[in-house]
């Protein structure tokens, strides 16, 4: 099928005026709340307490999960099912005596204390280990890479295995996935806690498993974002890319610059209100991401997308005056002036900066649609903005538009191309370039799922969940080996979301999707069997309270009775907007 071409400037749908867009919020609030009425009458025999009901809610004996229904899809998975492990009140977590593996053993506690009602104290013990415990033994083994683990389900205990605390993490989002989707729920229930016994043995396809955040068209505070982390967790992705700057908003304090964030971080999308994190709140996403195994790559968007910039710092611009504030949708009109040495001063502080706030190795520099700026300059700014990354001591990552700009080492490419024909890439990569894949029509977030999709863009077309899964990373650019492809990274561009449920809706169920993408091996893949796996998360997000798209290429469950009533009849967004009890707690100390 032709790929549509994307318009010369700034391809998103307009803005859709304000009544526009609280339709669609109460569509995004509407879908989620009838998949929450969904799951309630699932998790509740008709006729009885519900699942908001206080914590003697009874539940009918839910099938137990099979050990195959995991996403993304494990490597090895060999089912016993003689094997099923009931969890027992008195479980006891048993884990390394090691300051990360342990804040995984505390984090595995708090997914299952809340529905289960259960203490399940965390020692720092693995052995020896008694009937009826769940053990994370942090092996030190580097047979299964950085990531792996390996997870065995026995009557008589649960054990996990990994040469890393991120594996065991990553063991501890299959294990959660495996008990009945009454865990998500966060108050007590009454369920038989079973596990589908047998083993995995899983590692991720790729170590690039990321998703973006565009905090620069609408603005997100802190919980939020951190609740957008317990997704990522949840479906083992490890980058979160967070789009800080762009034309309509400068998101992060930068002491050396002390005008950007209060003055070019003021408005947002439509006239919305804007904001910015302090160097604090910075660090406090970038903790609680650690906690989770997951690496902030900060995105200051150059020499393009910013007009923010230039609202607060006019002497960046190139004719020195001070443009208007801008809440529109358009890209490609503004850029810092490359001809000026203060330009660089300003790329080496603000990056100086943001480098000594962010552990990760990663920098990435934007570098898309700046159209007014000629091709020659262009590449001379890229190449110069590369050796300032380099100084750093950081490895740089740009739009696929830096691919013409000369090579420096470790350089990563973003592509967002919606054509896998891209010989400009392929040049860069024979030059050393590694690529990230986010193609526009299979991995873009803020894509409609269909046409009416009450948010969203279409300039890339439509994305169901079906093409958001059917594309190999592998073989996707034509020139480029698969040796060349570090992972693949769904970003979510926020021109048309402005709420935490919004950025749910379009998340999920996508997310898993390109999760799969980047974790499974490629022998694995497989539409029914996905589709199949990923219809039971619908209701652990509405258990948990997540808003998500229920599409109608996923087979979500039907009700198993009449369908109750909803939670909160009219507040859905307030409770999707806000992190459950005992969802919002900050990484528990060593993590
Ligand atoms: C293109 S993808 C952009 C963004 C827009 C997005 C909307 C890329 C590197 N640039 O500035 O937000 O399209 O889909």
């Amino acid at each position: 099928m032709p790929e549509p071409p994307r318009p010369a400037t700034a391809g998103p749908t307009p803005l859709a005026p304000d009544g526009v867009l609280a339709a669609g919020e109460r569509a995004a609030a509407d879908l989620a709340g009838a998949a929450e009425r969904t799951a309630t009458a699932q998790l509740t025999p008709p006729g009885t307490a519900q699942l908001t009901a206080p914590a003697t809610a009874q539940l009918a004996t839910p099938a137990p999960v099979r050990l195959g229904d995991v996403v993304p899809t494990p490597d090895r998975v060999t089912p016993d099912p003689t094997a099923d492990h009931l969890l027992r009140p008195d479980a006891v977590i048993r884990v390394s005596a090691d300051p990360a593996a342990l804040a995984v053993g505390e984090q595995l506690a708090a997914l299952l204390r809340p529905a289960t009602g259960y203490p399940l104290p965390v020692t720092d013990s693995v052995t020896p280990s008694p009937t009826g415990g769940i053990a994370l033994d942090l092996t030190g083994d580097t047979d299964l890479g950085p990531e792996g683990y390996r997870l065995d389900i026995a009557t008589d205990r649960v054990r996990l295995r990994a040469g890393t605390a991120a594996g065991l993490h990553h063991g501890v989002q299959t294990l959660r996935q495996l008990f009945p989707a009454a865990i998500e729920s966060p108050r007590p229930v009454t369920a038989r806690w079973v596990l589908p016994g047998g083993s995995i043995v899983d590692r991720p396809r790729y170590p690039w498993r990321g998703a973006m955040l565009d905090v620069a068209r609408h603005f997100f505070d802190v919980p939020d974002v951190l609740r957008v982390i317990d997704h990522l967790a949840r479906y083992k992705l490890n980058r979160l890319h967070l789009h800080l700057t762009d034309d309509q908003g400068w998101r992060i304090a930068i002491d050396s610059w002390p005008r950007l964030a209060p003055i070019g971080g003021a408005g947002a999308v439509g006239g919305d209100p804007g904001g910015h994190y302090t160097q604090a709140d910075y660090r406090r996403i970038v903790a609680y991401a650690a906690a989770r195994h997951i690496t902030v790559v900060p995105e200051i968007d150059l020499p393009g997308h910013t007009n923010a910039a230039l609202v607060a710092y006019p002497e960046l611009a190139p004719d020195r005056v001070a443009p208007p504030p801008y809440t529109g949708t358009e890209v490609g009109f503004s850029y810092v002036d490359p001809a000026r040495e203060r330009t660089y001063d300003f790329v080496a502080d603000v990056l100086g900066e943001i480098a000594a706030l962010t552990p990760g190795r990663w920098l990435h520099i934007g570098g898309d649609e700046a159209f007014k700026v000629p091709a020659e300059v262009y590449a001379r700014f890229v190449a110069r903005v590369q050796r300032i990354v380099a100084g750093l001591g950081r490895t740089v990552i740009g739009w696929h538009q830096i691919a013409p700009a000369a090579h420096t080492d470790g350089r990563v490419l973003q592509w967002w191309g919606t054509n896998g024909d891209d010989p400009v890439t392929a040049e860069a990569v024979r030059r050393g370039a590694t690529v990230i894949l986010s193609p526009g029509n299979h991995a873009y977030l803020d894509m409609k799922y269909a046409p009416d999709t009450p948010i969203g863009h279409d300039w890339a077309g439509l994305i169901d969940v079906r093409r958001s899964y059917d594309w190999d990373p592998g073989t996707h650019l034509t020139g480029v080996p698969a040796d060349a492809v570090l992972g693949v990274e769904a970003p979510l561009w926020t021109e048309s979301v402005t709420t935490l449920a919004e950025i749910e809706f379009m998340l999920l169920p996508r997310l898993p999707a390109l999760a799969e993408q980047g974790w499974s091996p490629r022998s694995t893949h497989d539409w029914d069997g996905f589709r199949r796996r990923l219809a039971g998360h619908g209701t652990r997000w509405a258990t948990a309270g997540i808003a998500y798209h229920s599409g109608p290429d996923v087979p979500w469950p039907a009700p198993a009775g009449p369908v109750p009533a909803p939670r909160q009849p009219s507040g859905f967004a307030d409770q999707a907007g806000r992190e459950p009890a005992g969802r919002t707690a900050e990484p528990p100390a060593g993590g």
